[in-house]
């Protein structure tokens, strides 16, 4: 039984600036499950099908641009609640309205630079992860701190 997915990329923003490991760890620590990890040189043809709902929006060419700049490292989590979660860990889309201690008040100032992207609904969920995992697939594997975490 597969419970739902997130979507999480750091973008090219946040590997050049040396964020990987820092964003990593709080979704680890959150408790959520890894289930893909990877360095990726996005193609554009993957950036436009990931964002192909903004298509008419006057930042999508710069948007497209941005994340196909340098390597971005896609994640798959898993956990009950997860695409909510993460959207809080995440923080608001534009950087300066974000929470501190989320990872956009923490780390940015522009929307245009916001370090991270996470998955709107648990759908969107499933298809960003086929999207960008679909040829390799996905880890499964039994975390061993799981009592720990679930009742
Ligand atoms: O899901 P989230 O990333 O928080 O925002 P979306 O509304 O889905 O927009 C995706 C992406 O587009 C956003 O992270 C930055 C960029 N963007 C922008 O450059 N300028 C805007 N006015 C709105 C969004
Ligand atoms: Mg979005």
């Amino acid at each position: 039984v597969r419970s739902e997915m997130s979507y999480v990329m750091i973008k090219p923003d946040g590997v050049q600036r040396g964020l990987v490991g820092d964003i990593i760890s709080r979704f680890e620590r959150k408790g959520f499950q890894l289930k893909g990890l990877k360095l990726y040189q996005t193609p554009q043809a993957v950036a436009e099908e990931h964002y192909k709902d903004l298509k008419e929006k006057p930042f999508y060419p710069a948007l497209v641009g941005y994340i196909c700049s340098g390597p971005v490292v896609c994640m798959v989590w898993e956990g009950k609640g997860v695409v909510a979660s993460a959207r809080k860990l995440i923080g608001a889309t534009n950087p300066l309205a974000s929470e501190p201690g989320t990872i956009r008040g923490d780390f940015a100032i522009e929307v245009g630079r916001n370090v991270i992207h996470g998955s709107d609904s648990p759908e969107n969920g499933e298809r960003e992860t086929a999207i960008w995992f679909g040829s390799e697939g996905l880890v499964e594997w039994t975390p061993t701190m799981t009592p720990w975490l679930k009742e």
